[in-house]
């Protein structure tokens, strides 16, 4: 099925090993659409290749037949053996990989997203080509422990300076989106707050309910 183009997603989902809890991926990537998640992530730190792999496929098949585009993250080789729309890099990874491979490394994947910790930062992802960015972490997050909070005011530089989508990120909750969207964000990622919610379809929808449309 035609997968979503980023400049139509709103919410960001993740399924993220540090939150599946025994739960099945295929049925969680399921829960996540319904609740109105328009993009997935997999996210499988301090995982083998292998799990990794067989994880990303459970999801990029539970997506399959839906526009729900897939995203891995920090992997290349288990983006394309799943055939996911996309590969997510932190700015290390992005650093690491050589700008003369960059191009012929993620030739066949569709979607480039890069993480951003600052305004520079942002500007350069926008200049190097990224089909989308993360703006984070706007609040503190037991999902990246130790990592000092952007807070709201780089979203607010990123929405000013930055025409590249993208999603604000970073222990948003319901309770604290209204300032997100306030700072100019129209796009957010949530990883623990829809995760650990006991109904993830119901929590996902909440947070969509309340994005532009
Ligand atoms: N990346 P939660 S913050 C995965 O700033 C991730 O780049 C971030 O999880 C960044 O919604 C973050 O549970 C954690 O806070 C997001």
């Amino acid at each position: 099925m035609e997968k979503h183009s980023i400049a139509d997603c709103r919410l960001y989902g993740f399924i993220d090993t540090a939150y599946l809890a025994g739960r099945d991926p295929g049925e969680l990537t399921r829960q996540l659409i319904a609740g109105g998640v328009d993009i997935i992530q997999v996210r499988a730190k301090n995982e083998k290749p292998t799990r990794r792999l067989l994880l990303a496929l459970a999801v990029t098949r539970a997506a399959e037949d839906t526009p729900v585009p897939v995203i891995v993250n920090d992997d290349i080789e288990v983006a394309y053996g799943s055939r996911a729309d996309g590969i997510h890099l932190g700015q290390e990874d992005w650093s690491a990989l050589p700008p003369t491979d960059r191009q012929q490394r993620l030739l066949e994947l569709n979607i480039l997203g890069l993480s951003t910790h600052s305004l520079p930062q942002a500007i350069s992802a926008q200049r190097e080509g990224a089909n989308y960015i993360g703006v984070g972490p706007v609040f503190a997050t037991g999902t990246k422990p130790g990592v000092k909070p952007v807070g709201v005011e780089l979203v607010r530089q990123v929405a000013s300076r930055v025409t590249t989508p993208f999603f604000a990120i970073g222990g948003i909750t319901l309770q604290n989106l209204d300032a997100v969207l306030a700072a100019g964000a129209t796009r957010i990622a949530v990883v623990s707050a829809i995760l650990n919610a006991k109904d993830v379809t119901g929590a996902a929808k909440s947070f969509k309910g309340k994005l532009p449309v």
